[in-house]
């Protein structure tokens, strides 16, 4: 999988600066879709097949959407941790307008979304990115964005119009989305059955990577940097499928300590954590921990939601 050169790190704003956000395509090289030969088609179970242009698209009823954005890292190393995250407002319609447009037929249970992208990955040649949600949830959750942050998606985006699944890692958010198709069945594809699945927590069959697990990010300060000694306040982000309860943070052996924590609100946005702290010189160890409203907590280490560690060195 491509991504930017070097990542941008995250800022600790409430919404992430498109210009900060992380880059992840699996099949080079990314398409320029030119919108006005742009359509969507939706296919297969349903009553009446469609295809929309952007006039069409954009004259059903509008939604705004602010969630958590977060990258699942390579889909080959699930336990390891890659924190690619950001927040971002969406605009755009939700798939449940279009699906009522279509009229799904009653034995229709899977949406499937396939982008305009075609490539290899992972030796396989002649691919096209395509993910499946479960129809009742896709028509609960999906937004079809031609916005993000106010502006008009960047091609490498995802432009003219993308799928966002809220709540699920960004795998799930198909870009330069161009076909939508109800079925009775999951499609069996590499981004489908065969990546992108992991084994639950207690065990038994592999499950397709969706919801986002509880997690939190370090903010300020920064990794590897240098500080005053003095007093500081830690900052960062915390988020999860449901909302965040509590967020400990423990500097150098001192312990957990409960920061203070933003409510979630009704968006599944990510929540800022903040504590106060005194950094004498020298070096310190400061890390995070989430609690969800399920009761998940973040594991210490060995999973790709292991608590948060950064070192600095106060001076
Ligand atoms: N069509 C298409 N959609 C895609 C991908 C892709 O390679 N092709 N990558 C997915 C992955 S793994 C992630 S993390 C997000 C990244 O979205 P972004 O590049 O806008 O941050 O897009 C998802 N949607
Ligand atoms: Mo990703």
């Amino acid at each position: 999988m491509q991504a930017t050169p070097a990542d941008p790190s995250t800022p600790d704003a409430f919404l992430t600066p498109v210009e900060h956000l992380f880059v992840r395509n699996h099949l080079a090289p990314p398409p320029e879709l030119d919108a006005s030969a742009w359509t969507l088609t939706v296919e297969g179970l349903v009553g009446r097949p469609l295809w929309l242009d952007l006039p069409a698209l954009r004259g059903l009823p509008r939604t705004r959407l602010t969630a958590v954005h977060e990258c699942f890292g390579s889909p080959s190393r699930p336990d390891v941790p890659t924190r690619a995250v950001a927040n971002l407002e969406w605009s755009g319609v939700a798939l449940h307008h279009v699906l009522a447009l279509a009229a799904p037929r009653p034995q229709a249970r899977h949406v499937w979304f396939e982008g305009a992208d075609r490539g290899s990955f992972a030796g396989e040649s002649g691919l096209a990115y395509l993910k499946d949600l479960p129809l009742d949830r896709a028509r609960e959750e999906v937004l079809l964005a031609d916005t993000v942050n106010g502006a008009p998606l960047p091609h490498r985006h995802g432009f003219p119009v993308r799928a966002v699944a809220p709540r699920m890692f960004a795998t799930n958010s198909v870009k330069w989305l161009t076909r939508v198709v109800l079925s009775e069945h999951r499609p069996e594809h590499l981004f489908t059955t065969r990546l992108y699945t992991r084994v639950p927590p207690g065990g038994g069959a592999p499950q397709p990577v969706r919801d986002v697990d509880v997690n939190s990010k370090l903010l300020g300060p920064r990794d590897g940097g240098r500080v005053p000694a003095g007093p500081h306040e830690v900052t960062g982000r915390a988020w999860s499928f449901t909302p965040v309860v509590s967020v400990e943070v423990a500097v150098d052996d001192g312990g957990w300590r409960p920061a203070a924590l933003q409510p979630r609100g009704p968006h599944p946005v990510w929540q800022r954590f903040a504590l106060p702290c005194r950094l004498a010189p020298g070096p310190h160890r400061i890390r995070c921990r989430a609690t969800d409203a399920r009761g998940r907590v973040q594991p210490p280490g060995g999973a790709r939601n292991a608590v948060h560690t950064v070192e600095v060195l106060a001076v």
